[in-house]
């Protein structure tokens, strides 16, 4: 039979268990509350607007026989009025002019606008051919719907010895 000490004891375990199950329970909601938030974070990061192109002679239309290759980086600016970007080539003889011109995969179409090699960035008073006089916003329509790509013209390929779709990463 137990003594009144021993059913003390057991009444404290009782109390300190169930406080312990609750603190556990509160510790579990702050976590996956605070996993919440980073989704969050992560979604608004993933709403920075960014595209890629890899650019290569087989792209070109029609293909192009050449080692050269290029990668083309953009990234919108949080208020839309700036386009980034990075422009890097390697193996790239006797480089003209680069642009990004409008039209599908397996298509050529107009120039809309000029790129240069390295960093920098496109504003609406770069926009020449279809989007003269546009927006922004147009061009980045056209970038969303995998409707633009990067030419890299040179003196031995002048319509374009690289070439890369621009589609949204
Ligand atoms: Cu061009």
């Amino acid at each position: 039979m137990r003594n009144s000490s021993e059913l003390q004891t057991s009444a404290t375990t009782l109390v300190t268990t169930t406080l312990l199950i609750i603190t556990v329970l509160a510790v579990s909601m702050v976590v996956v509350s605070t996993n919440g938030m980073t989704d969050k974070l992560v979604l608004a990061q993933g709403a920075i607007k960014k595209f890629t192109a890899d650019l290569s002679g087989k792209s070109e239309v029609p293909p192009v026989d050449t080692k050269a290759r290029g990668t083309a980086l953009f990234q919108l600016s949080p208020d839309g009025k700036q386009l980034h970007y990075e422009l890097n080539l390697t193996d790239m003889n006797n480089f003209m002019m680069a642009h990004i011109h409008q039209g599908k995969s397996g298509e050529n179409g107009q120039p809309v606008v000029m790129l240069s090699m390295g960093k920098a960035k496109i504003t609406p008073g770069d926009l020449q051919g279809p989007l003269n006089g546009k927006q922004l916003s147009d061009l980045v329509k056209l970038l969303e719907d995998g409707n633009a790509y990067v030419n890299v013209h040179t003196q031995q390929n002048q319509n374009g010895e690289i070439r890369g779709q621009i589609k949204g990463s």
